[in-house]
């Protein structure tokens, strides 16, 4: 095929030998694209393209999923399970069997030793939903450990804890579809087209023909803010002010949908005695905008009509993490805008199967949004599994970010990672680092075995990647989607789902307890467990999801082809029927800064990356758009500071210090800087990471941070590049 320039050195691109197309679902982030992988002849994944009858994506792709493929060929992929007895002694190659023999046997020698907690588990939001399931069962039904968790406490976690709190689940209510019906639209803390770039486009082409009003609200100017009719600067870690006043302005005003609030929600007089606080001029002050902005965007939002909420990290990554989404879910009340067409609060998930791991992983409940709180829910899962019920714990335990400070106390023993890198992801690395050493026994299950955490490791099992196992995803607007094999992993690197069965089998060789061994097996129990559950499977299947290229949940006899929106007749999940409207008091708690440092430091993604490159890093055609760890700082600063463009810098904070390269740009306020997250060594060893006290999500978007300037810039630059590290 030629492109451009037909006479002048014309762009070449060869046409690729596929011998077929297998259908899939991209394994980076949330959007759920519908990507076909061109397999050749040897039975390898060599191009990928976008399903063109797919909803989600209508035959695009970002240019993640367009190089997905080459996932395949990447370097330093684990080929065989790794043992050593201590950290000091070198790896050795181990067969499977005698790693998942000696991993149990530590396993069950820690928990006799110092109790049944004192292994913990922490998994991710990227491995696929019969993955969980199978996980969750063995961990709830045969180890025994209450201290389990994913990375998904770094990311979802204020959302889920929101929705609960405001309609008494967890589970997205609004679609994509929704963009095509609202009269407005408010993205919070999201920087879409780079971090979801198919939504964006969905997004766009319904403004496009519609033309709602976009209001983005984000203390950057990102290429969302860009793009938006009113872009609200806010001061970070302010939101919650923010929606409060919102919501008094309208509430003031009389702009409120009254006849809703009345028939559906709860809790409203406090509710309003709080907001009524929150007057636009002492919100405006502490939001560092102006007070007319406020009112404003508080008039164009109830007089829609319908409008509609997206928030992501900037949200979520907060001390009010789990406040700012009730607060979000508390304007979309109050105007009436849940459960209808372009009316919702829908939180932009991240993961690919960050919604899987919600749903059917046991992490903090049970599967299908069961309680570990609620007996019948207990008893009902001990009988379906045949396990003892007093097996079970009545509440769930730590969270990743509780996990690892009991470690460091020495409560917990042992630890089992599964496809996270908290070396990198984790606010203050240095930490992490030295509390992965004190662990007796640490297990890193990886696709790659090259990931930082391996380095403190004593096993390591090489998993099979993304399109080389099958099984499902859910997006972020509900919708599962299947992934089938598209390549064989190479060497001997394994399907989570075979691991998780083969160890089973070590703590449990009589088989009481049985595990479906297939993707469709599993899937089969996840039907017959979620039928009349809010996250209702019972009317899917693989092929049935492929044919449909998704389906959103809830999928039962009422709904064969799925339901768009949840709450569509305003019943909500708490015990009385309907949805509480919350006083939301805010506190200022964070790290900001002060003379000593005086800047903020934010943090976040760039569109090439994926969080810790273990990925993107490999692949050429991402990595060489952003190979190096940089910071933005706005011009101003930067002469204040006798900082060039493209100098190196030494940015510190209470908890250490790093080195980057100075970017200059006015998209970042002059007393902030924003550094993304995506390198080792980098942010995250500066980044304090308070915890939002409902969800345990760290801020890992406020700290507080100084900037030097570096004499010897060979130096400097030397320790960079450690930091870029492939
Ligand atoms: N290319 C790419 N895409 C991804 C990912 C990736 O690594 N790379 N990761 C996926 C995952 S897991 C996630 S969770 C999502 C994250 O998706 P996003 O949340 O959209 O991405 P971030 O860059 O983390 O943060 C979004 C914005 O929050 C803003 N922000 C910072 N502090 C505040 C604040 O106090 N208030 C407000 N309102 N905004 C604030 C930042 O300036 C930033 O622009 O992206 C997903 N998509
Ligand atoms: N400063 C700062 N820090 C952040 C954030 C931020 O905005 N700012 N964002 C946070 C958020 S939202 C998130 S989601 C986290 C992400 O943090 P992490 O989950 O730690 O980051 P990943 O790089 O996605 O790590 C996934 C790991 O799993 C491996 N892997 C991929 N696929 C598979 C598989 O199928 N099986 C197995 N076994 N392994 C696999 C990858 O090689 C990689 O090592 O980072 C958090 N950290
Ligand atoms: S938008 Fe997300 S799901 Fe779609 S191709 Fe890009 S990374 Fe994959
Ligand atoms: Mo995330």
């Amino acid at each position: 095929m030629l492109f451009g320039r037909h006479t002048k050195n014309p762009i070449h691109i060869p046409t690729k030998p596929v011998e077929k197309w297998v259908y899939t679902t991209c394994g980076y982030c949330s959007t759920g694209c519908s990507i076909e992988v061109g397999v050749d002849k040897a039975g390898k994944g060599i191009t990928t393209r976008g399903v063109m009858d797919a909803d989600v994506n209508r035959g695009k792709l970002c240019l993640k999923g367009i190089f997905e493929f080459e996932l395949f060929n990447t370097p330093n992929r684990g080929v065989f399970p790794l043992m050593r007895k201590k950290r000091s002694e070198p790896f050795e190659k181990a067969s499977w069997d005698t790693s998942l023999t000696s991993m149990a046997g530590e396993i069950q020698r820690i928990q006799a030793q110092y109790g049944r907690d004192s292994f913990a588990i922490v998994s991710t939001g990227q491995i696929y939903t019969e993955e969980f399931y199978t996980l969750g069962k063995l961990v709830r039904g045969l180890i025994g450990t209450n201290n389990y968790d994913g990375n998904t406490t770094l990311c979802m976690a204020s959302a889920v804890s929101g929705y609960k709190r405001s309609f008494g689940s967890d589970g997205p209510p609004g679609c994509y579809e929704d963009f095509e019906h609202t009269n407005c639209l408010l993205a919070i803390g999201s920087n879409l087209p780079e971090q979801h770039p198919i939504i964006y486009w969905r997004m766009k082409e319904a403004q496009d023909r519609h033309h709602f009003p976009l209001i983005v609200v984000d203390p950057r100017v990102t290429m969302f803010a860009q793009l938006a009719d009113i872009h609200v600067p806010i001061t970070p870690g302010t939101d919650l002010v923010f929606l409060n006043a919102l919501v008094h302005v309208i509430l003031k005003e009389g702009l409120e949908d009254r006849g809703y609030v009345e028939a559906h929600t709860s809790g409203h007089s406090a509710f309003a005695e709080l907001v009524g606080q929150y007057n636009p001029a002492m919100a405006a002050k502490i939001c560092g905008i102006d007070e007319g902005m406020i009112r404003k965007v508080a008039h164009i939002y109830a007089e829609a009509g319908v409008a509609m909420t997206i928030w992501t990290m900037g949200i979520n990554q907060s001390t009010h993490g789990s406040d700012g989404v009730a607060a979000i879910n508390n304007l979309n009340l109050i105007t009436g805008n849940i459960g209808k067409p372009g009316g919702t609060s829908l939180s932009i998930t991240g993961q690919c199967n960050a919604m899987g791991t919600r749903e059917f992983s046991s992490c903090s409940g049970l599967p299908a949004y069961r309680k570990l709180e609620n007996t019948e829910d207990r008893a009902f899962m001990a009988d379906y599994w045949g396990v003892e019920e007093d097996f079970f714990p009545q509440k769930r335990g730590l969270t990743q970010t509780d996990i690892f400070p009991a470690i460091e106390r020495g409560e917990i023993k042992g630890l089992w990672l599964i496809a996270t890198n908290p070396m990198t992801s984790m606010p203050d690395t240095l930490r992490i680092r030295k509390t992965l050493e004190k662990l007796e026994f640490l297990v890193v299950q990886d696709i790659y075995a090259d990931v930082e955490t391996v380095e403190s490791a004593h096993l390591f099992l090489p998993a099979a990647l993304w399109g080389e196992k099958e099984g499902v995803f859910t997006n972020t607007e509900r919708r599962v989607n299947v992934v089938r094999k598209a390549s064989n992993p190479p060497g001997e690197a394994k399907p989570e789902l075979w691991i998780f069965t083969q160890l089973a089998k070590r703590f449990d060789p009589s088989g009481r307890i049985p595990f479906s061994e297939t993707p469709a097996e599993v899937f089969d129990e996840m039907r017959v467990l979620s039928k009349g559950r809010l996250c209702d499977y019972s009317g899917m299947s693989h092929e049935k999801i492929e044919a449909q290229r998704g389906i959103q949940w809830p999928c039962n006899q009422d709904n064969p082809d799925g339901a768009r929106r949840l709450y569509t007749d305003g019943y909500f999940q708490h015990p009385d029927g309907k949805a509480k409207l919350i006083a939301l008091p805010f506190e200022d708690n964070n790290e900001v800064p002060d003379d000593e440092y005086p800047f903020w430091l934010n943090s976040g993604r760039v569109v090439e990356h994926w969080h810790t490159r273990t990925k993107t890093g490999k692949i050429g055609n991402l990595n060489k758009f952003s190979p190096t760890p940089y910071m933005e700082m706005n011009p101003v600063t930067a002469v204040r500071l006798e900082i060039e463009a493209l100098e190196y810098v030494r940015v510190s904070s209470r908890r250490s210090s790093a080195i980057v390269l100075v970017q200059l740009t006015h998209r970042i306020a002059e007393d902030a800087v924003f550094i993304p997250m995506h390198f080792y060594n980098c942010v995250n060893r500066l980044v304090l990471g308070l915890l939002d006290p409902y969800s345990r999500q760290p801020a890992f978007k406020q700290s507080a941070v100084r900037i030097e300037k570096i004499d010897d810039q060979a130096a400097a630059a030397r320790e960079n590049v450690v930091a870029r590290q492939y």
